[in-house]
């Protein structure tokens, strides 16, 4: 079965005194993503930083980057609308007007390392049903057990359409913590037909990316999940941690899925 490759370039937490090869500026994500596409990445999932490299939802910031990337690549963009810890709700949320293939949905508010996220369950329905209504699809992105819980609850609800994307978080602190069983147990939970990957946040990266992809899931690979390729070594830029999540895929035989391919895997229109 293939597996589709998403690359994150950019998170909303660490900055360039963390990893000077983080892309932070337009150009740079987009000149990052094209490397991922060219590496096998079928999805790129977009945060923006303003001009002083804090996350923002500045519609312009984003449209500009959505723009360059899809004149370097056809890679399948995916609008993150978590943007950072320190942005309003209302702000992120308006992100999906600029109409991206794919945004994420974060279900619940949580304590998020030393932050708050803010997830509001109104704020979160109405993002739903605003995102079915312009065709965007979620990558919902669940960081502990009743996260999913609360996604089949939208499901229910009528606010999330087949087939549902998950995302399973492992490694925030304040989520579930990166170990093979819990992402056993998330993954023995998620409903039959559902798309899934793992995003290993920090140490346990590979580790937990090599599971997912051995238990059938999809692997996203960048610098916002990890700074480091190994204990000590810093990633030198985003398209060395692709590589090795294609390489990891491979290993596994699972071939790594192009963006026709990725598109009819996720039901993209
Ligand atoms: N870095 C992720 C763990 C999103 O993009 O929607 C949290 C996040 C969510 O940034
Ligand atoms: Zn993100």
């Amino acid at each position: 079965m293939t597996a589709i490759i998403t690359v994150a370039t950019t998170g909303p937490i660490a900055f360039t005194s963390d990893n000077p090869a983080l892309p932070t500026q337009p150009e740079e994500i987009a000149d990052a993503v094209a490397d991922a596409y060219t590496a096998g990445a079928a999805v790129a999932h977009i945060h923006v930083r303003d001009r002083d490299d804090q996350p923002t939802a500045d519609l312009d910031i984003a449209r500009r980057t959505m723009d360059l990337i899809a004149e370097r690549c056809p890679i399948l963009i995916q609008l993150s609308t978590g943007v950072g810890l320190s942005v309003p709700f209302e702000d992120r949320e308006a992100l999906v007007e600029l109409r991206p293939l794919m945004a994420t949905l974060n279900p619940c508010t949580m304590s998020f390392g030393a932050g708050e996220f803010r997830n509001p369950p109104d704020a979160v329905r109405r993002l739903a049903a605003r995102m079915l209504e312009l065709g965007v699809k979620p990558e919902l992105e669940i960081y502990d057990t009743g996260h999913l819980d609360a996604c089949i609850q939208l499901y229910n609800e009528g606010l999330l359409a087949d087939p549902l994307q998950f995302s399973i978080v492992l490694g925030v602190r304040g989520g579930m913590a990166a170990t093979p069983q819990n992402l056993m147990t998330m993954v023995e939970r998620l409903p039959d037909g559902t798309a899934w990957q793992v995003i290993a946040i920090g140490r346990r990266n590979l580790e937990l990316t090599g599971v997912g992809l051995a238990l059938g899931g999809n692997a996203r690979a960048g610098l916002e999940d990890t700074l480091y390729l190994r204990k000590g070594e810093l990633a030198p830029g985003n398209t060395p941690l692709v590589k090795r999540a294609v390489d990891l895929a491979r290993a596994l035989d699972r071939p790594v899925a192009d963006v026709d391919q990725a598109r009819k895997l996720l039901g993209l229109s």
